[in-house]
C-alpha cells in the first residue's frame, strides 16, 4: 500500500512510519515541526534529542534497508497537502497532524487559536485533498477517548441508538470534552461525518486513550530512532510523566484525589491498532469509530504501579497529591466499550509490573537529560 502519514515527526507518527515501511509498504511522511516549535517556545522539550525527519529517514534506511519519503510542510496549507497527494497518490492516509496537548490548548488566546486553526484546517484540507485527488483513499484519523468526556452512562463505540417520543434513530454518541484540544477532535469527527454522508468518503476514527511507552520494534534499531518522549507538564502524558518522575526521584504528581479514570494504551499497541485499521478498510460512505485503549486505570492505580515497580528497582518512589490544575471530574462513572479492535484481531499488551520496570530502566538511560523544573503543572483551567 502507499501510506501517507500526516504528522510523521510526532510521538506516534514517526514510529508508525517506521512500522509500515518495515512491513514493506511505500511510506511518505509530512510534518512542519509544529510540535517541536511549540515545545521549544514552552520550555518543554523532549527527553532525548530527536534528529530532524530527513536525518531520521537516512538513519532508518541505513539500519533497516527501508525507505521513508519526507515532505517538510504544513498540512494546514492546502497547496502543500494537495501536491503531496498528486505526487504520492496514497491508498491510505494516517492523520496525526494535530496539536496534541490539552494543557497547551488552554494556555491563552494564541495557543487556543493555534490549536483550533491547525487541527481543524489540517482535517479540512485532508478531506478536500482526498475528494480532489484520491477519492478511494481510506482516511485513518486519530481521535481521542476525551471526545466522550466522562458521562454518567456507558460509552459506546462512536454511535448510540436513541428512542425519543416513540421514534428511534442512530446518532454520534454525545460528546463533551474537557479541553479545547479535545473539543477540536469532536469538531474533526463532525467534519468527517458530514463529508462521509455527503461525499462517500471512507473514514476510520480511532478514539485513543492516553499513550505510554517509548520502545517499538523499529525504534530499538538505534537511539536516534526513538519517538519524541515528553515528560513535561504540557506535552507529557501521565504514565510517561510518572515513570520519568520516579527515575528522577521526584514525587509523582497525582492531580487532585487521583480517582480520575481513563483508558490507557502502550505505544506498541497504538501501532498494532493503526495497522489493523489500515489493513481492514471500510466501504465508501462509512465512518467507522473504534475505541482504542487497553486497560482502565485511575491516576492513583497508575501511581501505585509505578511506585511498586520503581521500589523494586531501588528508586524509593514517593506519591504526592497536588491541587488539580484541571477542571475535570475526579469521582465519576466510566464504562466505555472497546470491542471493535479486538474483533479485528488485536491482542492487547497489558501494563504488567515487568512492562513498567522495563520502561523505568529505559528512561533511566536518559536520566541525565531530565530537567526537574519542567514537572510541576504551569497551566490551570
Ligand atoms: N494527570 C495527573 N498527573 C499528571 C498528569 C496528568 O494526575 O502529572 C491526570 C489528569 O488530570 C487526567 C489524566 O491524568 O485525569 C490523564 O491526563 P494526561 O495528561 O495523561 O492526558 P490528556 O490530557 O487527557 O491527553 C492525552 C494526550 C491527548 C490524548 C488523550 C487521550 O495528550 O493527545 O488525546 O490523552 S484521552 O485522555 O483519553 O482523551
Amino acid at each position: 500500500m502507499r501510506i501517507l502519514i500526516l504528522g510523521g515527526d510526532g510521538y506516534l507518527g514517526w514510529p508508525t512510519a517506521m512500522r509500515f515501511a518495515s512491513l514493506g509498504h511505500d511510506v511518505m511522511v509530512i510534518d512542519n515541526y509544529l510540535r517541536r516549535r511549540m515545545a521549544l517556545e514552552c520550555g518543554a522539550e523532549a527527553l532525548m534529542v530527536n534528529p530532524n525527519l530527513n536525518d531520521r529517514s537516512d538513519i532508518f534506511r541505513d539500519a533497516s534497508g527501508k525507505n521513508i519519503g519526507v515532505v517538510i510542510g504544513d498540512c494546514a496549507d492546502y497547496r502543500i497537502l494537495s501536491e503531496a497527494f498528486i505526487n504520492f497518490k496514497p491508498d491510505t492516509v494516517v492523520h496525526y497532524a494535530e496539536q496534541p496537548s490539552a494543557p497547551y490548548s488552554m494556555m491563552g488566546f494564541d495557543e487556543a487559536s493555534r490549536t483550533l486553526n491547525n487541527n481543524l484546517n489540517s482535517t479540512f484540507n485532508l478531506i478536500w485533498a482526498v475528494l480532489n485527488h484520491a477519492p478511494e483513499c481510506h482516511i485513518v484519523k486519530l481521535g481521542t477517548m476525551g471526545e466522550y468526556g466522562t458521562p454518567n452512562i456507558d460509552i459506546e463505540e462512536g454511535w448510540i441508538d436513541i428512542e425519543h417520543k416513540g421514534r428511534s434513530d442512530k446518532f454520534l454518541f454525545p460528546r463533551q470534552a474537557g479541553s479545547l484540544y479535545h473539543t477540536t477532535k469532536i469538531l474533526d469527527t463532525d467534519l468527517l461525518w458530514f463529508y462521509v454522508r455527503n461525499h462517500d468518503l471512507k473514514v476510520t476514527d480511532l478514539m485513543q486513550g492516553p499513550v505510554y511507552g517509548l520502545s517499538t520494534t523499529e525504534s530499538d534499531l538505534g537511539v536516534k530512532l526513538l519517538p519524541n518522549f515528553h515528560y513535561d507538564d504540557i506535552f507529557g502524558t501521565v504514565i510517561n510523566r510518572f515513570l520519568t518522575q520516579a527515575v528522577a526521584g521526584i514525587p509523582l504528581t497525582v492531580y487532585g484525589e487521583g480517582s480520575q479514570v481513563r483508558g490507557y494504551i502502550n505505544i506498541i499497541d497504538t501501532l498494532k491498532c493503526v495497522e489493523l485499521a489500515v489493513n481492514n478498510s471500510v466501504k465508501s460512505g462509512e465512518l467507522r469509530i473504534l475505541n482504542q485503549f487497553t486497560e482502565l486505570f485511575s491516576v492513583n492505580e497508575i501511581a501505585a504501579m509505578v511506585k511498586e515497580a520503581g521500589d523494586e528497582l531501588g528508586m524509593n518512589v514517593v506519591v504526592e497529591k497536588i491541587n488539580n490544575p484541571r477542571k475535570e471530574k475526579e469521582k465519576h462513572y466510566y464504562n466505555p466499550s472497546y470491542d471493535g479492535l479486538r474483533n479485528l484481531g488485536w491482542k492487547p499488551t497489558l501494563m504488567t509490573g515487568e512492562v513498567v520496570k522495563n520502561l523505568l530502566l529505559k528512561i533511566a538511560e536518559f536520566k541525565g537529560n531530565i530537567d526537574v523544573t519542567r514537572i510541576q503543572p504551569r497551566i490551570k483551567w
